[in-house]
């Protein structure tokens, strides 16, 4: 029969036709929401800083270290290193409790003294997550750390905690 012939065969085509429609519609609609979103910044989520190629993702600490890390080496360019920490954007800076020194922001929080007083390590300013399993919590006796001391460190025969809990209770 004829399409036409039968009430049923044309319901069943419009029927069809309704479905291939709407798969079109939203694939088009699928289609127009991935070509309008933003493309992700780089591969996966860290702080940095983004070379041209929207791929490299460089440590704050590379960013005007005279190393060119950047393809065309957009990291050592003159507009960003030229009145540091100004020049840099400020979510790759970070100033210590005495605003006149700064560290890099990938060195907060790497339990290591850059700013001097530890601003950067252990006051509320840094607000670090705590020591976590390679570190042992304490108050460090030297200079380069503050409150974490490398496990490696403990019961090595020598202090590096101000309470010795280095040497008396750590396991390493
Ligand atoms: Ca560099
Ligand atoms: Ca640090």
């Amino acid at each position: 029969h004829p399409c036409g012939a039968c009430p049923g065969c044309t319901q069943r085509l419009l029927c069809i036709s309704v479905v291939v429609l709407l798969i079109l519609v939203a694939a088009l609609a699928l289609g127009l929401t991935l070509a309008l979103l933003p493309r992700a910044p780089a591969p996966n989520n860290r702080t940095g800083f983004l070379c041209d190629d929207r791929m490299t993702c460089v440590p704050a600490s590379w960013v005007c270290d005279r190393v060119s890390n950047c393809r065309n080496g957009e990291d050592e360019q003159e507009q960003l290193c030229g009145d540091l920490p100004h020049s840099l954007p400020g979510h790759l800076v970070f100033y210590c409790s005495n605003p006149r020194f700064w560290v890099y922001a990938d060195q907060r929080c790497n339990r290591m003294n850059e700013c001097g007083d530890c601003s950067d390590e252990t006051w509320s300013l840094a607000a670090c997550p705590p020591c976590g399993q390679e570190w042992w919590t304490c108050s460090s006796v030297y200079f380069e750390f503050c409150s974490c001391i490398p496990r490696r460190l403990c019961r090595d025969g020598v202090q590096h905690c101000l309470d010795w809990s280095d040497e008396f209770i750590c396991a390493a």
